[in-house]
C-alpha cells in the first residue's frame, strides 16, 4: 500500500510550522538574546521560589535581585527568563555582567524548561562587589530546544555554613550570540524526531466509527486543488468515491478546508480516506468501522482513574497495557493542617492530574460525572476491568467511591466545612507517586469545596443506598453539614493559596452555581427518600433551587461553573418521576431546567454548524479545552435523551469525533488510541517511566498560551492549533481526572445509544 503522507506526518507538520516560529535558525553574528535592562524594567524576568525569598527590580538599568533568605536548596531562589530557542549543532557565546553586595557562590544556567530541568550550559561562579564579566563559548550538542530557560540560581550554595542574610545581586548585559551555525541541525530544530514535511491533512476519528454513525472527513487543503477523493481499503483500492463540499476558510483552525461525508461506508473493516492534493497523494489515518468501537476506549479511560488512585498499591485485573504505570503505596503519611500543628489522615482519592495533588473541587466534578454515567446514562456494567469489577456493584460507582471515601476525610468534623485540597507545598519534579515524600499540607476549608462536596454526597446518598445503606447514611449527614457551612458562609475572595503553597488553586468567587447544584441534590435526596426526617433537607434544598432557577446565570459542567449538574438532574428526575401531586413541583422545576438546557443546546448546535470541524467551542480555546468539548457533548447527549432532538445527539458525536482525531492538529487526544496520539503528556508517572500511560485525555489547544513552552512555540497560531505534544507544555498537554470523566460519560452515552 502506498502511504506517502499519513496523518502522522501531517500532525508533525502542524507542530513544525509552530516550531519554525520558536526555533529560529539564526545566522552567525546574530544576537538572539539581548537584555540590557536600559528600559527601566526587569525585561520579563520572573522568580521561581523553592523555600527561598527574593524580589526583582530594576536599579539604574540593571536587574537587581534582593534576596532575603537563601532557603536550603541551590535553586531556592531562581530568577529566570524564557523566550529564546537553542538549535543543535550551533556554537553560541553566552555572556553577562554580574556583581553582588556580598561575596557568595551562585549558578547560571541555560536549561531544559521541564522534565528534569537539566542544564545545557551552566556553572557555579563566585560573585562580589566587583562586577565580573562572564563569557562562555559553547556548542549545543543536545536536541534542539524551542523553549529553554535562562536562569540564575541564587539559593543556598554548597559552601555556605549559614544563611548570609539580606543581600542583592545585580545582573546586566545578558547576551546570547550565534558564533557558528555551520553545524546546525538540518531540521532547524525539530524536536522529538518528528517528520519535517508540511502537507495537507485529512482528519477523521482515528478511533473509528460504528456502522450507522454519521461520518465526515475534514480536509485541510490550503490552496491545493483536491481530486480523486475516495475511501480505500487495506490494499489501497478505492471502495467508495466521495464528493467534497465547497472549500471554505475556517477561523478556529486558520485554514482553508473542505468536508466530505462518508456515512455511506458502513461495512466493518479498516479504511482510509484518500485524495490527491496538487498532484500528491494524501491519506487519512487508518480507522476501523466496528459495532463496539468505543467499548475498549471507555474501559481504558475509566482505568486511568484507577491508576490515579492515591494512598494504595494500584492494581488492574488485566494489566498488560498498564503494568508499567502501577505504583506502590504513596502519600499515606498524616497531613499537616495548615496554620496548626495538628495532623490528619486524608489518604486516598485520586491524584488530580499530571501532579499528585488531591483537590476537592475538581474531584467532585469527576465523581459527579461517574455517578451521572450510572444514573442517567445507564452504565451499570460490573465488567469494565477495574480492581472491583465483578463485586456486584457497577464499576463507575466503585471508582467514584474511591474519591468519595477520601472526600469524607477532607471534611472538618467541627464546622462541617471541607478542606480545599491536600498537596505538598510545591509541585514535585518528574518522579513517581511514591517518590513524592515532602510533607503533605491540608489547605483551609473553602465554600466552593464545601458546596461541591455537599452536592456529590447528597447524590451518593441516593445512588449507593441499595448497595451500602450505611455509607448512604454517612454521605447524607456529611452533605447536610457541608451544606450548612457552605450556605451560611460568604465566599469572599474565594480560596487562594497560602503564601508557602504553590500547587493548583482552583479559585472561584461565584458560588451561585454551587449553591444551585448542592441545593438541587439535597432537594432531590429529600424528595426521594422516605421519612419525615428528610423534610428539612428537602426544604432547605428547595429554597436554593427556586431562587437559583429564577436567577439562573451561566452554563457549565466544569470545575468552576457547575450549574448544569443541577439543570440536568432536575430535568432528568422530573422526566422520570411518577405523575401526581407528590412530584408536581419537581415537574415544574424540571420543565424550567429543561427549557434552559434546550436553549443552550440550540446555541451549541448553531455554533457547531458554523464551525469547520463541527465543533461547539467557537474561537476561544481555554486551558483544558478538551474538557469543555466533552462537557458540551455530555449536555447535548443528555438533553437529547430527554427531548428526542436528534441534532443534539449529532453534535455530541461530532465533538467526540473531534477529540479522537477529527480536528486540525490531527491528534487523537486520548493517549494510547488512534495513529497519532500524544506521546509526551505532562503526567509525572508517564514522564518518570518514559512512555505515555494509555487512556488519558490531554487538555488540548489553549489559545491563551499559558505556559512558557506554548508561549515560545505556539505564538501566532490559530486557536485550534495551540497544542503541543510536549511534556513542558502543561497548559496544553497535561491530563486530569476531571477531563477523562466527561469523556467516559460521552463514551457511556455511545454504548447505550
Ligand atoms: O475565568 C476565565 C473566563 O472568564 C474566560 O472566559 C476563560 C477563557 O479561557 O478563562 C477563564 O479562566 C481560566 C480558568 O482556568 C477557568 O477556565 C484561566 O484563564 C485558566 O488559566 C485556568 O486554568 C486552570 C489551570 O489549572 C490554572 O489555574 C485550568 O482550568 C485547570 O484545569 C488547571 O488545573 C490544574 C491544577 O491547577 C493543578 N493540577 C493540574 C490541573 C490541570 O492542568
Ligand atoms: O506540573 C504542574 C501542573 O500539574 C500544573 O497544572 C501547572 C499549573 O499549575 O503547573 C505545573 O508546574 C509547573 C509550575 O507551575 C511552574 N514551574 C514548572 C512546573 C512544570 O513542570
Ligand atoms: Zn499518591
Amino acid at each position: 500500500m502506498i502511504r506517502k503522507k499519513t496523518l502522522a506526518g501531517v500532525a508533525a507538520a502542524v507542530i513544525l510550522s509552530a516550531m519554525a516560529a520558536g526555533t529560529v535558525c539564526a545566522a552567525a553574528g546574530d544576537e538572539i538574546v539581548h537584555l540590557d535592562f536600559d528600559d527601566g524594567t526587569v525585561c520579563g524576568f520572573e522568580t521561581y521560589l523553592e523555600g527561598g525569598a527574593c524580589e526583582l527590580r530594576n536599579e539604574d538599568g540593571m536587574l537587581a535581585v534582593d534576596i532575603t533568605s537563601c532557603g536550603s536548596l541551590d535553586y531556592a531562589n531562581q530568577a529566570y527568563w524564557d523566550g529564546f530557542s537553542l538549535v543543535q549543532g550551533v556554537t553560541y557565546q553566552y555572556s553577562f555582567d554580574i556583581s553582588c553586595s556580598i561575596e557568595r557562590k551562585l549558578e547560571y544556567r541555560l536549561q531544559l524548561n521541564g522534565g528534569d530541568y537539566h542544564a545545557y550550559l551552566g556553572d557555579q561562579i563566585h560573585v562580589s562587589q566587583d562586577q565580573t564579566h562572564i563569557s562562555v563559548d559553547w556548542t549545543m550538542t543536545e536536541e534542539s530546544d524551542p523553549a529553554p530557560r535562562l536562569c540564575f540560581n541564587m539559593g543556598y550554595a554548597d559552601d555556605m555554613t549559614q544563611d548570609p542574610g539580606p543581600h542583592t545581586v545585580w545582573i546586566d548585559q545578558i547576551s546570547l550570540t550565534v558564533l557558528d551555525d555551520s553545524g546546525a541541525a538540518a531540521d532547524g530544530g525539530a524536536a522529538q524526531g518528528e517528520e519535517s514535511s508540511v502537507g495537507s491533512l485529512i482528519a477523521v476519528n482515528q478511533a473509528g466509527y460504528r456502522p450507522p454513525d454519521a461520518k465526515t472527513a475534514f480536509i485541510c487543503c490550503g490552496d491545493a486543488a483536491v481530486s480523486e477523493l475516495c475511501v480505500v481499503d487495506e490494499s489501497g483500492s478505492s471502495v467508495l468515491e466521495l464528493t467534497a463540499e465547497e472549500p471554505f476558510y475556517d477561523e478556529a483552525a486558520g485554514c482553508r478546508m473542505m468536508r466530505a461525508d462518508f456515512s455511506a461506508l458502513t461495512q466493518p473493516g479498516t479504511w482510509q480516506i484518500r485524495a490527491v492534493a496538487d498532484g500528491e497523494e494524501i491519506l487519512s489515518a487508518p480507522f476501523e468501522i466496528d459495532e463496539n468501537r468505543y467499548d475498549d476506549i471507555l474501559k481504558s479511560s475509566l482505568q486511568m482513574l484507577s491508576l490515579q488512585r492515591c494512598g494504595t498499591q494500584t492494581s488492574l485485573p488485566d494489566s498488560t497495557d498498564a503494568v508499567l504505570f502501577l505504583h506502590g503505596v504513596c502519600h499515606d503519611t498524616p497531613a499537616l493542617i495548615y496554620g496548626t500543628d495538628q495532623r490528619k489522615d486524608v489518604s486516598g482519592g485520586w491524584h488530580d492530574a499530571g501532579d499528585y495533588g488531591r483537590y476537592v473541587v475538581p474531584g467532585a466534578k469527576a465523581a459527579a460525572d461517574l455517578m451521572l454515567c450510572f444514573e442517567q446514562l445507564g452504565l451499570d456494567s460490573d465488567g469494565l476491568d477495574i480492581p472491583e469489577s465483578g463485586n456486584g456493584i457497577p464499576d463507575v460507582l466503585d471508582e467514584a467511591r474511591w474519591e468519595l471515601d477520601w472526600m469524607l476525610k477532607m471534611q472538618d468534623e467541627e464546622s462541617g466545612g471541607v478542606y480545599h485540597k491536600v498537596t505538598c507545598r510545591s509541585f514535585p519534579g518528574e518522579v513517581k507517586p511514591e517518590e513524592e515524600t515532602d510533607e503533605l499540607v491540608i489547605c483551609p476549608v473553602s465554600v466552593t469545596a464545601s458546596l461541591d462536596f455537599a452536592a456529590v454526597m447528597a447524590k451518593a446518598s441516593v445512588l449507593y443506598a441499595p448497595y451500602d445503606p450505611e455509607f448512604a447514611k454517612t454521605a447524607l449527614e456529611a452533605a447536610q453539614k457541608a451544606w450548612a457551612y457552605g450556605s451560611q458562609n460568604p465566599v469572599g475572595e474565594g480560596f487562594h493559596n497560602p503564601p508557602e503553597i504553590s500547587t493548583g488553586e482552583y479559585p472561584d468567587t461565584d458560588t451561585s452555581d454551587e449553591l444551585l447544584w448542592a441545593g438541587t441534590e439535597l432537594y432531590l435526596a429529600g424528595l426521594l427518600a422516605e421519612g419525615a426526617e428528610m423534610a428539612g433537607t428537602k426544604q432547605t434544598g428547595e429554597e436554593a433551587v427556586s431562587s437559583g432557577l429564577n436567577s439562573f446565570g451561566a452554563h457549565g459542567l466544569g470545575w468552576q461553573c457547575v450549574s448544569d449538574y443541577a439543570l440536568i438532574d432536575l430535568a432528568w428526575s422530573a422526566s422520570h418521576a411518577a405523575d401526581g401531586d407528590a412530584f408536581a413541583q419537581l415537574k415544574a422545576y424540571g420543565e424550567q431546567a429543561q427549557s434552559y438546557l434546550t436553549q443552550y443546546c440550540s446555541q451549541l448546535v448553531e455554533q457547531a454548524e458554523s464551525d469547520g470541524f463541527c465543533l461547539t467551542l467557537g474561537q476561544d480555546f481555554p486551558w483544558g479545552s478538551n474538557m469543555t468539548v466533552a462537557n458540551h457533548a455530555v449536555i447535548l447527549a443528555l438533553t437529547e435523551r430527554m427531548t428526542g432532538e436528534e441534532r443534539y445527539a449529532q453534535a455530541a458525536k461530532q465533538n467526540l469525533d473531534y477529540l479522537l482525531g477529527a480536528n486540525p492538529t490531527g491528534y487523537c487526544y486520548e493517549t494510547g488510541w488512534g495513529t497519532t496520539a500524544p506521546a509526551h503528556p505532562h503526567h509525572r508517572p508517564s514522564q518518570a517511566s518514559g512512555s505515555a500511560m494509555p487512556g488519558m485525555l490531554v487538555g488540548g489547544p489553549d489559545s491563551h498560551l499559558e505556559d512558557p513552552y506554548a508561549q515560545n512555540v505556539l505564538a501566532g497560531m490559530a486557536p485550534a492549533l495551540c497544542y503541543a505534544d510536549n511534556e513542558q507544555s502543561y497548559s496544553t498537554n497535561e491530563v486530569a481526572v476531571y477531563w477523562n470523566s466527561p469523556l467516559i460519560a460521552l463514551l457511556a452515552d455511545m454504548k447505550q445509544n
